[in-house]
């Protein structure tokens, strides 16, 4: 299988459980490796840039909101099929619905508030990458 990066983000409600150790031991378990990661605030312009594409939809605003309401942690997750491994690792998009044993499911409280966010495709991680890192940020990890 490819070596692939994904963009993950540890989301307000994850930092504010103190609980950002607990989920990065998830995806070093799984073989993933951390090659950039920083703790940001976004700002309300980062976030609608970030969801450009969910901008019609009417959760838009309070997904901003969320984003915005405190400290994240932004990393590039790299490993042999980064972006599906991620997202098996998080789990469905709403808690109730997670598999038992994904992050979603042991972290997050709802739709909203769910943890974590990961790429969902090689194309969509590339953009996302690209929007919180400069290429010259991402560590290779080979040695
Ligand atoms: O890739 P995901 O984060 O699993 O899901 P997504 O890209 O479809 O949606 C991005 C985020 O938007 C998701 O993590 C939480 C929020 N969201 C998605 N669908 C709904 C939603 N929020 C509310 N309130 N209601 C929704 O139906």
């Amino acid at each position: 299988m490819a070596v692939e990066r994904t963009l993950s983000i540890i989301k307000p409600d994850a930092v504010a459980k103190n609980v950002i150790g607990q989920i990065v031991s998830r995806f070093e378990q799984a073989g993933l490796r951390v090659v950039a990661a920083k703790m940001v605030q976004l700002s309300q312009s980062d976030a609608e840039g970030f969801y450009a594409e969910h901008k019609e939809r009417p959760f838009f605003k309070d997904l901003v909101g969320f984003m915005t309401s405190g400290p994240v942690v932004v990393q590039v997750l790299e490993g042999e099929g980064a972006v599906l491994k991620n997202r098996e690792l998080m789990g469905a998009t709403n808690p109730k619905e997670a598999a038992a044993g994904t992050i979603r499911a042991d972290f997050a409280e709802s739709i909203d508030a769910n943890a974590v966010h990961g790429s969902d495709s090689t194309t969509s991680a590339a953009r996302e990458v690209a929007y919180f890192f400069a290429e010259t940020e991402l560590c290779p990890r080979t040695r």
